[in-house]
């Protein structure tokens, strides 16, 4: 005792032996480590890539682009009424949208409330026009969703709006959040960027996600500008306090509301 020599000669040797019939294997301690090694760096590389692919893909996102990355529609469809207003009502100078990433008749500031691009639909002088984007989106019926996200407006005169909205079948005017006119900012400015909300609960396994800039007379400019647009599930904890009747909804005690101050 007390000669560690002595004691750690007596354990057998590291490297196990295994006798079979076509003779002796010996695994060294080192093959041993080196394949624990292996195994662990396996096994972190593993990790790190379950990790980002989280990070880079939230399953629960049902929007393409929502936040205008690609430095393009990519995602996105085109939708215009030309060469008539929506309404029907006489157009003076039928006009395109002019979809442009970034904008070219003056972005807010900052110019983008995610990334390095944001959306811009804009109209120019002299022409009458209303249009934007749209994209169709798969849901679960009776499963309540969340649009959220971000909104500029420049216009300079009345019918210059910008919106965006969810259609569910019908219009919905409870879906939607409008900037109505240029007194909604004060003047021929460029507003602040504005975050919105909108809350549904499908009625339709298909649902409409859309954009639109109006510039229903043909003076001045208008544009809208949009960035990080999300829709998604509402989460589970939040699912508790959203009733599955629809007439419980808070965007329709706010429809009520509007309703009765008409
Ligand atoms: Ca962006």
């Amino acid at each position: 005792m007390g000669n560690y020599n002595g004691v750690f000669s007596d354990f057998p040797p590291i490297s196990p032996r295994f006798e079979g019939d076509y003779g002796v294997f010996e695994i060294s301690s080192c093959k041993i480590i080196a394949y624990i090694c292996t195994m662990r760096f396996v096994l972190f590389i593993l990790f790190i890539l379950s990790f980002c692919i989280l990070r880079q893909s939230p399953a629960a996102e049902l929007l393409k682009n929502g936040d205008f990355e690609t430095g393009d529609i990519t995602g996105w469809k085109y939708w215009e009424t030309f060469p008539w207003d929506g309404d029907g009502a006489p157009v003076e100078s039928p006009a395109h949208i002019t979809i442009a990433i970034p904008g070219t008749i003056g972005n807010p500031l900052p110019p983008t409330t995610s990334g390095f691009f944001a959306l811009a639909q804009q109209v120019g002088f002299h022409g009458t026009a209303r249009g934007g984007l749209y994209q169709e989106v798969r849901v679960i019926v009776n499963t309540p969703y969340i649009l959220t996200g971000h909104l500029a407006f420049y216009g300079d005169d009345i019918g210059d709006v910008t919106i965006i909205g969810i259609l569910d079948g019908a219009w919905n005017p409870a879906l939607a959040f409008t900037t109505t006119n240029k007194n909604y900012i004060a003047g021929n400015t460029t507003s602040l960027w504005m975050e919105f909300a909108l809350m549904i609960i499908p009625s339709k396994d298909v649902i409409t996600v859309f954009t639109e800039t109006r510039q229903d007379w043909m003076h001045g400019q208008v544009a809208g500008w949009y960035d990080n647009l999300s829709l998604r599930p509402v989460p589970e904890p939040t699912k508790l306090f959203v009733s599955q009747n629809p007439g419980d909804n808070s965007l329709h005690e706010e429809k009520a509301k509007t309703n009765k101050g008409k």
